[in-house]
């Protein structure tokens, strides 16, 4: 898959050929929810097919593949704390458990992670699309599944909506959320993502996604997010975020404090073309301050910017020495 193919890219669910942790890498697995996901799925597939009767070795393979999964994108925090649900359970087992026990309790680990994520979607629907009135016209960034969610179950219970959806160059992962919208039969428009402004006179709502919430309510998403903010709040259009709970991180106080994934610059363009001295760059996200926030749909409702640090502590207590 390569960014600046004509056509939109295409992200298969199960990538054969390379480990999972290639393939997040590489972006053939990508949305902040799936490579959560799909890293807890590969631990417990680690531990499905350990075939000896070290607990130690068991564990080894375990940690390596946590180590090789959380070096593949830096941003996400979802990816951590899809990795940390599982792993939990290997550090919570103690030094006795043996092989069968481990394999169990990882294998069900991941089973519950995977499970609880897709139920995280299902309720961000329901509590987002109470959001969205007939009539209305939203706008979204990049590809989210969990902002697409409220959008097609509006559509479902029979609101007259219309999503314009921006290209998010460099990936143009916009092309893979008008084919959703087009899938469910939800009426959608593209436009490139300098039209943000000139579209959003017309605007009612903005539904983004999340890879990393801060505990100060700032916003990591899809380089690009941060300008859609200032002008939704320019023209006070509400902006929000639909970002299941372990989005949610005790690591970071502010925006300030997370990694910020910068890719390779072919992505961008061909370095062949490139004129003498110049450089270029390719951040993948940035920060949205939370004060240009409107809420966060969660699975447990709309969470004010102000409360994610309460919500945070409710959920993860003191864990945050350990993501
Ligand atoms: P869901 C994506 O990152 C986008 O930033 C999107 O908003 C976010 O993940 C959440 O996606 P990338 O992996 O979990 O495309 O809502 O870099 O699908």
């Amino acid at each position: 898959m390569t960014p600046n193919n004509e056509k939109a890219p295409n992200v298969p669910e199960n990538p054969e050929d390379v480990s999972v942790a290639d393939a997040i890498r590489s972006m053939q697995i990508r949305g902040a929810g799936l490579i959560a996901r799909k890293a807890a799925e590969s631990l417990g597939r680690v531990a499905e097919s350990y075939l000896g009767d070290s607990p130690a070795e068991l564990k080894k393979r375990l940690y390596d593949e946590s180590d090789a999964l959380l070096a593949a994108r830096p941003t996400a925090v979802s990816l951590r704390n899809g990795v940390f649900a599982v792993m939990k359970a290997v550090d919570d087992a103690g030094e006795n458990a043996d092989v069968p026990a481990l394999r169990a309790l990882v294998m069900n680990a991941a089973d519950v992670f995977c499970h609880n994520s897709k139920q995280a979607v299902s309720e961000i629907a329901r509590t987002g699309a109470g959001l969205i009135k007939d009539g209305d016209r939203i706008l979204t960034h990049c590809n989210s599944k969990a902002a697409l969610a409220p959008i097609i179950e509006a559509h479902r219970q029979g609101k007259k909506i219309e999503v314009f959806a921006t290209e998010s160059r460099p990936w143009r992962q916009g092309y893979l959320t008008i084919k959703d919208l087009s899938d469910a039969g939800v009426p959608a428009t593209l436009i490139i993502d300098s039209a943000a402004r000139w579209i959003m006179p017309t605007i009612d709502l903005v539904f983004v996604g999340a890879d990393t919430v801060c505990e100060n309510g700032d916003l990591a998403n899809k380089i690009g997010t941060s300008q859609l903010a200032l002008i939704a709040r320019e023209m006070n259009v509400p902006f929000r975020s639909c970002a299941e709970t372990y989005k949610f991180t005790p690591r970071y106080a502010s925006g300030n404090e997370v990694p910020i994934e910068e890719r390779d610059i072919s992505e961008v363009i061909d370095p062949a073309v490139l004129p003498a001295n110049v450089r270029v760059r390719n951040p993948v996200f940035d920060i949205t301050p939370a004060e240009y926030i409107s809420g966060y749909i969660t699975e447990d409702g709309i969470i004010e910017p102000s409360r994610v640090g309460a919500s945070i502590r409710r959920w993860f207590g003191d864990a945050s020495s350990i993501y």
